[in-house]
């Protein structure tokens, strides 16, 4: 079959959350209400809820690397979002794969839940920032995530700035950084997410939305990013419209009570939101 009479699909490569809010469930029900297909390569099961994690299982490299080998001979893979990836064996096997991938690979760079724990193993950040670091087209991190990365201690937009300079200079096929301002400087009650581009930059400032139901929203921005970008092939539409979309399934989630305790992080409705505008024009 030519290419151009498939539909594209986005291989997800991110570990497993019961719950079904984040990691690999949150990234197929976003690209699912967002029109797009996604596919999944699991890296680790995760034991989690609302209350904590209390148990990360890594697959091996091989059985990770062989799940992503399976999709990529098969489908028309024309975008690969990555976010957990668990342990230094796993990063530095992806690396490989993300050498000779030659379409847009997109990575949130998972370090802790929404609970606060630590869901990155011990030596996988060198690993992450040596051999993975150098493949990705597209970084999604948040301000903690971009102080770990950079080691610049990242606390309003001057350091921001900074920070994403270094990672352009250090990673030449880094063509878009998102930078959450979620954990970021709250004022009036708004806060901006910014897009930098190596030719172009856009800042979005939004509403802070009041909401427990927070839990995977890192997942569901990028994952909503890549669905964007499938339908769009522009990341500066793509940050617009993937800001609109979390700001529209935030606040649809708050409505509701998901999870037993009433101050624990829920997840939010994917299924409320989205529902694809459009059918993809390949057809048999
Ligand atoms: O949102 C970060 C994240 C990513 N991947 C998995 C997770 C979480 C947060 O809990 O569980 C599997």
């Amino acid at each position: 079959m030519k290419s151009k009479d498939m539909i594209p699909t986005v291989l997800v490569i991110a570990g497993s959350d019961p719950t079904g809010g984040a990691g690999i469930q949150a990234d197929l029900k976003t690209l699912t209400g967002l029109g797009v297909y996604g596919a999944a390569a699991i890296t680790c099961i995760t034991v989690q809820n609302s209350q904590g994690v209390s148990r990360i299982e890594p697959l091996s490299a091989e059985l990770v690397q062989q799940q992503v080998e399976a999709v990529l001979a098969d489908h028309l893979v024309t975008h690969i979002k990555i976010g957990m990836v668990g342990n230094q064996e796993i990063a530095k096997t992806l690396g490989k794969t993300v050498q000779t991938f030659s379409g847009e690979i997109v990575y949130d760079p998972v370090m802790a839940a929404s609970t606060g724990d630590d869901l990155t193993a011990t030596g996988a950040l060198t690993a992450i920032q040596q051999n993975l670091l150098p493949g990705i087209t597209v970084l999604t991190p948040n301000i903690p995530e971009l102080t770990i990365l950079t080691g610049v201690n990242v606390t309003g937009k001057k350091e921001i700035q900074q920070a994403v300079k270094m990672l352009f200079t250090q990673y030449p096929k880094l063509k878009c950084i998102v930078a959450k301002g979620g954990h970021g400087r709250v004022q009036d009650g708004f806060l901006t997410d910014y897009c930098f581009l190596r030719q172009e930059y856009k800042e979005i400032t939004h509403e802070k939305l009041d909401s427990v139901n927070t839990h995977g929203t890192g997942c569901t921005l990028a994952s909503a990013l890549c669905a964007y970008h499938v339908k769009t092939k522009s990341y500066s539409n793509s940050f617009t419209q993937t800001i609109k979309y979390m700001q529209e399934i935030l606040a649809t989630s708050a409505q509701y009570a998901i999870v037993r305790n009433p101050t624990g992080k829920g997840p939010m409705l994917h299924a409320l939101v989205g529902v694809p505008e459009n059918q993809p024009d390949c057809k048999r």
